[in-house]
């Protein structure tokens, strides 16, 4: 059983679109999106790309959806793909990969959930008659596991001019682009342009409640918008979500560095508890992932223990637990919910 009052730190997911986003929501203009004619989809696709500096975008139910869209419009059955070890699309996406577009995945270990060029380069295969095309490399900005981290740009550049000299594509996982952007100072133009396509979602630290976007050349967002309808994502009077996806973009962006500062407070007040091996200086966004291994106890028997003592959190494998601030949590709320773990994880607890 949950107390009264919880922070919910699970994931900055878990937002509730605010009274002034319903409102627009409410007020969208709408038309059929399977027909192109909902004006306030246009109009955010429209933007979408613009601001990515790309030529068109295809606006997508969830980030999955977009990921695996653009997995699907870069192969061809019988080819591989390159994929960081710990990244969204390996780990998270139930298997869709090889289902949907019958690729193998070719996983490499990251540092930190950066590839490097070097490593690419060794990875991409020989045209030898034996071996699958490497059709695709997959990066992710920023990268979710490895706790937020923010892709240096001249690597994704090293790594896209490796990969177009190769006749390979580039797609980027950028669910969580925005708090790069803000994080870095680097524009969004800046940070897309190495990709071939980008996957961007307003569900995330944008509070939106619903979508994602992908973003691309015309010709490829066209052949993605055939494939949205095959996978069951053909949706109707759809600019109702999209209003809250432009009211999301209009309106929370700039905020985001509230959140990556409660991250960084977050960390360094839990840093103290025995066992808790976190680097508070090491969070760039608004993930926090601490390595509990030490503490004797795994992710999910921590993750318990604070549930009813009103802090909700979620694992990253057996040996981690995640922490994501957003605009649903102030920087109060943080605070307490960080000396709830220091009160209640620090000592012998569990044991009674
Ligand atoms: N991530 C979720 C969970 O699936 C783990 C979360 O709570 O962080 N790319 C990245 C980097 C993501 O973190 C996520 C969602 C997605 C893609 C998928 O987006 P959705 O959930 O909209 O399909």
């Amino acid at each position: 059983m949950r107390p009264d009052k919880v922070v919910d730190l699970r994931s900055d997911t878990v937002t509730k679109p605010s009274p002034a986003m319903r409102e627009a929501m409410a007020r969208a203009e709408v038309g059929d999106d399977v027909y192109a004619e909902d004006p306030t989809v246009n109009r955010l696709q429209e933007m979408v790309a613009a601001m990515l500096g790309k030529e068109a975008a295809l606006f997508v139910p969830s980030g999955v959806m977009s990921n695996q869209i653009a997995i699907k419009c870069h192969t061809q059955p019988g080819e591989e793909i390159i994929v960081e070890d710990h990244s969204h699309i390996f780990l998270y996406e139930t298997g869709a990969t090889p289902v949907i577009s019958s690729v193998q995945l070719h996983t490499l270990k990251g540092v930190g959930g950066v590839l490097s060029a070097e490593q690419v380069r060794a990875a991409i295969r020989s045209s030898d008659y034996h071996l699958p095309r490497t059709a695709l490399v997959c990066l992710e900005n920023t990268h979710n596991k490895a706790g937020g981290t923010i892709y240096p740009l001249e690597v994704a550049k090293e790594v896209s001019g490796l990969c177009h000299e190769r006749g390979v594509a580039l797609h980027l996982d950028g669910a969580r682009l925005w708090n790069a952007t803000v994080a870095s100072g680097t524009s969004l133009q800046e940070l897309a342009a190495p990709f071939d396509t980008v996957t961007v979602c307003f569900s995330k630290g944008l509070g939106a409640p619903v979508g994602s976007a992908l973003v691309g050349t015309r010709v490829l967002i066209e052949r993605a918008r055939k494939y949205r309808k095959l996978l069951g994502g053909g949706m109707r009077q759809a600019g109702i979500i999209a209003a809250g996806a432009i009211y999301a973009l209009q309106q929370n962006i700039n905020r985001l560095h509230e959140d990556h500062k409660n991250a960084s407070l977050f960390a360094d007040r839990i840093a103290s508890i025995p066992g808790f091996n976190i680097e508070p200086k090491s969070v760039q966004t608004n993930i926090v992932v601490v390595d509990v291994s030490q503490t004797g106890k795994s992710a999910d028997e921590i993750i318990t223990y604070l549930q009813p003592r009103g802090v909700l959190l979620t694992d990253m494998g057996s040996t981690a637990i995640r922490g994501v601030t957003h605009l649903d949590v102030s920087s109060e709320q943080v605070l307490e919910a960080a000396n709830i773990m220091v009160k209640s994880l620090s000592g012998d607890w569990g044991n009674g």
